[in-house]
């Protein structure tokens, strides 16, 4: 079959055209957003107008001449492959890079002007290889994203598209194009120029699928997190809760812990220092929660000044630890924010499950009768109640504990859950 290089050349413009208007209006459908999603799929169709009119530069000699219409063209094609590029820097997460968009087209008119690249020959592998870098940088990015797994074909795809552009080297030293003339009546070029015009194709497909995963991964994590804190939010721990306690159903017997902690006051603080103040410290709560806690540990908003945390594999003691460490880590921080004298503090109750399967819905019930004991005690404390309802309490001087499951006052003998041990 004998493909003609202008015809196909004509061919390759109108299906960039196509798609640039597809993946535009897919963006317009969606606002103009720059969310991560969208814009990947508007960056993609800017780069694929540019190509396009790159092409079509190329194709109209009558307007810049010949020459001038392979530079313009040349450069135009160079700088929709930074373009790509880059868009895909940014959907893979990495901070904007704008100077690097304009490096290759750079190198390639300083390469044509300062006579580095005078031959056509030279030229065309100078161009050759500028899209190779950015196609294969573009794949080394969508590789470097946390989660890569759904990029394999878009990777695939560019680096075929690169290695096929650096295979052209080889092939125009082996047999010079020579003139323009010689590149118009070139056998290869043609397939090659085919060979772009189907990765094109499938990578708008693929750049389309990616985001519209990626969109759905957002709506999931968005109904899943908390907006004021950034945590999980209650359904979001639920679900996770279940699937720890579940876990542990068919593992047999390992120990969970489970946590909830209640800001103490925290009506009097909103009312005292305004309501933008009580948002800083649920903010600074759920910091000092991620920060203090394992991070196997999965700390959740439950709704209001209340949090929860499930510590998959932890026991009593250890929760008990943990929950003291946050306390006092908490009532450390939140003394005073911003200058003003917050003092907020936080009462937590705890329970830990080691030999008894309870479900989900019994820890927290013995959890919430901690935490309704740390409250009755004096708030500010960590408060324990295991599958046996014995208690051990943290966080107060006139406290010690004995063991996992006895709690003593140094005062009284055993804890009795009254205003009392007040401090
Ligand atoms: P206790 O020590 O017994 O827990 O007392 P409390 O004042 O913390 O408890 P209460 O349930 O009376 O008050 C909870 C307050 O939490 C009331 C509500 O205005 C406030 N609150 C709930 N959600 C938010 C929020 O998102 N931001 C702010 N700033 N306040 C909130
Ligand atoms: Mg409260
Ligand atoms: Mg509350």
């Amino acid at each position: 079959m004998y493909l003609d290089l202008i015809t196909i050349s004509a061919a390759n413009v109108a299906v960039a055209a196509v798609l640039a208007g597809m993946l535009l209006l897919t963006w317009a459908r969606d606002g103009w957003s720059l969310e991560a999603a969208p814009r990947f799929v508007g960056s993609w169709g800017l780069a694929a107008l540019v190509f396009s009119l790159g092409g079509m530069a190329m194709l109209m000699p009558a307007v810049w001449g010949v020459t001038g219409g392979l530079i313009i063209g040349a450069t135009l094609v160079t700088l929709s492959a930074g373009m790509k590029w880059h868009a895909a820097r940014l959907f893979a997460g990495r901070p904007s890079a704008p100077a690097w968009i304009l490096l290759g087209a750079a190198v390639l008119l300083l390469a044509a002007f300062l006579g580095l690249a005078p031959s056509l020959d030279d030229r065309f592998m100078v161009f050759c290889s500028i899209l190779a870098v950015y196609g294969f940088a573009a794949a080394y990015e969508l590789r470097r994203m946390p989660d890569a797994s759904q990029s394999w074909p878009a990777i695939t795809l560019l680096v075929l598209a690169s290695a096929s552009h650096l295979s052209w080297i080889p092939i125009t030293l082996t047999s010079p194009l020579g003139s323009v003339t010689a590149a118009m009546t070139s056998v290869w070029l043609p397939y090659v120029v085919l060979a772009t015009l189907l990765m094109w194709v499938a990578l708008a497909f693929v750049v389309l699928s990616m985001a519209k995963d990626r969109d759905e991964e957002e709506q999931r994590s968005h109904a899943l997190t908390d907006i004021l804190t950034g945590l999980p939010n209650r359904r979001a721990l639920f679900e996770v809760a279940e699937s720890v306690v579940e876990r542990r159903v068919h593992g047999g017997g390992t120990p969970v812990s489970l946590l909830i902690a209640d800001l103490d006051y925290f009506k009097d603080t909103n009312d005292t220092f305004g309501h933008s103040v009580g948002d800083e410290v649920l903010r600074l709560f759920a910091k000092v929660a991620k920060l203090t806690l394992h991070h196997s540990h999965v700390v959740g908003r439950l709704g209001g000044e209340e949090f929860a945390a499930i510590l998959p594999g932890v026991d009593g003691e250890e929760a008990v630890d943990a929950a003291e460490r946050l306390r006092a880590q908490f009532a450390e921080s939140a003394g005073f924010m911003s200058g003003l004298p917050v003092g907020a503090t936080v009462s937590i109750g705890v329970t830990a499950d080691r030999h008894v399967d309870s479900g989900l819905s019994r820890l927290f019930r013995m959890a919430d009768a901690a935490l309704y004991a740390a409250k009755r005690a004096g708030r500010n404390r960590v408060v324990f109640i295991g599958p046996d309802d014995s208690a051990v309490a943290a966080g107060d001087d006139s406290i010690v504990r004995t063991s996992p499951t006895r709690l003593y006052s140094r005062r009284s003998g055993l804890l009795e859950f009254s205003n009392e041990v007040s401090p």
